[in-house]
């Protein structure tokens, strides 16, 4: 769809004209009811002016996820390091003033402020990296008890052997020592919950907030907190040396880690390309060809941060000696200018050539702003649809008043037409209202059949499920598969009273000049489907989901008694019970929704019946205001100034229009 490459930058020019074009329409439309939701577009608006985009940053430990950020950012403010690994999810992001935020599991929030970057660096490498010596003992599961229990667990031999079925690490046994140790340091007050670090980068990607990930494969596993946020995010960038190329963690990422709704947000980017760099070429041609099946080729890169970090030295002033200091620099500086020379490129300029982040951040600019795009689109035609409604009820209004300024008898006339058009719109909206509630809340209506497929799909799904990952794959897909059946159901409810309206409408014209006013349903539609989401994830399902994750499984206690059995056989039991819930749960969830649909349908009952009121109330002021001829011309002026001013709007709504479309 989209053929020009745009980024943040024509993106935030796109929405300020459309706020402009908002207050506009504000001002044009004073009280006049054109069927339009203010309060609902009100929102829309804000949300597109406040929206913020995450960029989760997965991969493998030591993949290089932390030094690609900050080659992005244009900063080295994160840690990266060949020892140190990354354990907690930072979000960093821009901000006009420097802070870094951490906040503890205790509750306990330290904020360090206006600091140099090298300050927030040695913090987050005190909090946010798992010192040396304990790589290999499984911190995040003990840290996770922690979180769980809120006390130092009896370090016995039942306790390593749950640490080893959780972490999937043999002879624990070894490192009684090390675990005890480590435990004793671990408090609610030291174990951070969210980091956040703002700073004022170089970069035009001020609502863009990017996470780095503890790798996937760390010791012990994820936090729950991470598929937390990989589910929130707008792209997951995995990070992945280029060589080897061939990587199981990225298949096993995309296939049994992401929900089905988010696989058309990888990326895979693969790190260290000047490391292979005659080889560069073929090995990302070859992850293409590889992960074909799973992402397409126009988002899988190749990059190499070190150069872009070099990059950024340079046109900071920095010389290229002071550049060479850096251990991880010092190579590829001297390799780089190298091959410049050799190809005939400007020194200066290759660097960030051949760091490939060139091509990679259009690419991502352009696929972040996609979804957004559509919405700007759907505001400014919504606002459109609003001044077409208002510039027919005031064409209407307007012929009344001629027609009143010239020939007051043809003017009784024309009012007594429309009343009995009125009367007539009151007993044909009674029939459609009554259909409606035939065609919806019946047992045979397509939205209780879709309920009843969904339900028997997902409980043989369910039943069917061989171990935990299955098991949470199907349910999280549930999840989305409901959202569909919500969406299909509001708009063919919605569909149905547009389409009746529509056809009574023209009818109700052609009799008797009556037009009646528009609804906007598709801004109702939303406005229900969030309410739904957020009373489902508040509600039955998001208690259920925490209930459901995996990693969690032997804090339940009952099961937890059956220690002395092996772990295979625990997680039998376990998902014998998780089974039982989640098929209740989806059970309980279905009767919500049910109940939600059908107040959704009242709803645009409502809404049908508010409109005939108004009309009512129109015409009737029509016929009993009396107006000197004075004022009679006044408002005939006035009507035809507003109709101008529309006339203008919405010919910048459809120049903005346009212009949307190229992009
Ligand atoms: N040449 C080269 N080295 C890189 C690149 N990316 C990362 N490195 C080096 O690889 C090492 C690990 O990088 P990090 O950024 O700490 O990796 P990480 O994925 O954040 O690691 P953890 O947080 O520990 O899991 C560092 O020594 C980096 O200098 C790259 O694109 N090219
Ligand atoms: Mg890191």
């Amino acid at each position: 769809m989209m053929e020009k490459k745009i980024g943040f930058h024509e993106y935030k020019i796109f929405v300020t004209e459309l706020v402009n074009i908002y207050d506009s329409y504000l001002s044009v439309r004073g009280d006049y009811n054109d069927g339009i939701n203010i309060v609902l577009l009100d929102k829309k608006i804000k949300n597109i002016v406040d929206n913020i985009f995450y960029v989760a940053i997965a991969g493998e430990v030591k993949a290089g996820k932390s030094t690609f950020i900050n080659s992005l950012l244009r900063e080295e403010i994160l840690p990266a390091d060949v020892l140190q690994a990354t354990s907690s999810i930072i979000e960093v992001f821009y901000s006009k003033r420097p802070f870094l935020k951490i906040t503890y599991a205790s509750g306990r929030v330290e904020e360090i402020e206006e600091e140099s970057k090298e300050i927030f660096k040695e913090r987050l490498k005190e909090v946010a990296a798992i010192p040396d010596e304990y790589r290999d003992i499984p911190t995040s599961v003990l840290d996770q008890w922690l979180l769980d229990h809120g006390e130092v667990p009896e370090v016995n031999d039942e306790f390593i052997h749950y640490l080893e079925a959780k972490s999937n690490l043999d002879n624990l046994s070894s490192q009684i020592d090390k675990i005890r140790s480590y435990l004793q340091k671990r408090n609610l007050d030291n174990i951070t919950t969210r980091i956040e670090l703002g700073y004022p980068f170089r970069i035009g990607l001020e609502n863009v907030r990017f996470l780095d990930m503890p790798g996937v494969n760390a010791v012990g596993g994820v936090y729950d907190i991470a598929f937390s946020y990989l589910d929130m995010a707008n792209a997951i960038l995995f990070i992945h040396p280029i060589k080897p190329v061939e990587s199981e963690s990225f298949k096993n990422f995309v296939s049994t880690i992401i929900p089905k709704k988010n696989k058309d947000m990888v990326f895979q980017v693969l790190t260290h390309a000047v490391v292979y760099f005659e080889e560069k070429d073929r090995l990302l041609n070859e992850a293409r060809r590889i992960y074909a099946n799973l992402i397409p080729p126009n988002r899988i890169f190749a990059v190499d941060s070190i150069l872009k970090l070099i990059h950024e030295d340079l046109i900071r002033g920095k010389k290229l000696e002071d550049i060479k200091r850096d251990k991880a620099k010092r190579k590829w500086v001297a390799f780089v200018l190298d091959l410049a020379d050799e190809l005939g490129i400007p020194p200066e300029k290759a660097f960030l050539e051949f760091s490939g982040f060139k091509e990679l951040l259009p690419a991502l600019e352009n696929f972040l702003i996609e979804a957004p795009i559509l919405e700007l689109r759907n505001i400014a035609q919504t606002i459109h649809t609003g001044y077409e409604e208002l510039e027919r009820m005031l064409n209407e209004h307007l012929s009344l008043l001629l027609v009143r300024q010239k020939d007051l008898e043809k003017f009784e006339e024309e009012v007594k037409q429309r009343i009995d058009g009125y009367k007539k719109l009151q007993t044909e909206a009674y029939f459609i209202l009554e259909e409606a509630e035939i065609n919806f809340k019946g047992l045979n209506s397509p939205f209780e059949r879709a309920l009843q497929e969904f339900k028997s799909k997902y409980q043989e799904l369910i039943v069917n499920s061989r171990n935990l990952e299955e098991l949470r794959k199907h349910y999280r897909d549930a999840e989305d598969e409901l959202d569909e059946i919500i969406g299909k159901s509001l708009s063919t409810i919605s569909g149905f009273f547009q389409e009746k309206l529509k056809v009574l409408g023209e009818s109700l014209n052609k009799e008797y000049k009556l037009t009646i006013p528009k609804i906007d349903f598709a801004i109702l539609e939303e406005s229900t489907k969030k309410k739904l989401k957020e009373k489902e994830e508040k509600d039955a399902l998001g208690r259920a989901w925490s209930f459901l994750l995996p990693w969690r499984w032997l804090k339940l206690k009952e099961i937890f008694k059956f220690k002395k059995e092996s772990a295979s056989t625990l997680e039998k039991k376990l998902i014998q019970e998780l089974k039982g819930t989640a098929i209740t749960q989806i059970s309980n969830v279905l009767d919500k929704i049910r109940d939600e649909i059908f107040k959704a349908l009242d709803y645009y009952k409502g809404q049908v019946k508010q409109m005939l009121k108004e009309k009512e109330a129109q015409i009737e002021r029509l016929r009993v205001e009396i107006k000197t001829a004075e004022a009679l011309e006044l408002e005939i002026l006035q009507t035809e100034k507003k109709l101008t001013m529309i006339q203008r709007e919405k010919e910048r709504l459809n120049r903005f229009l346009e212009n949307l479309n190229v992009v």
